[in-house]
């Protein structure tokens, strides 16, 4: 239990992306620059063996869209594969 807790409002989540296209080790440095700049982004876990990106975010200043889109835009299409509320 934090004392910092989170506004109400905000609800920040955590989704599972499956990057398939990521095929050498420096691809999810490249990933995770991308989603990282996503403003709203509070965290990214790569995980390359499995080829997905585990990103939280606040859901009050971006979306699973953006994040998608960043990836595209950075050379790595992505699909949501699962998420869960915080
Ligand atoms: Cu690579």
């Amino acid at each position: 239990m934090s004392l910092l807790t989170a506004p109400t409002w905000a609800s920040i989540q955590t989704v599972m992306l499956s990057v398939s296209s990521m095929n050498c080790p420096v691809c999810p440095i490249t990933v995770k620059k991308a989603l990282n700049k996503v403003p709203g982004v509070s965290k990214t876990n790569m995980n390359f063996e499995k080829r997905q990106a585990i990103v939280t975010f606040d859901d009050a200043k971006t979306s699973v869209d953006a994040l998608t889109r960043a990836t595209r835009d950075a050379g790595y299409p992505s699909v949501l594969a699962g998420s869960r509320n915080e």
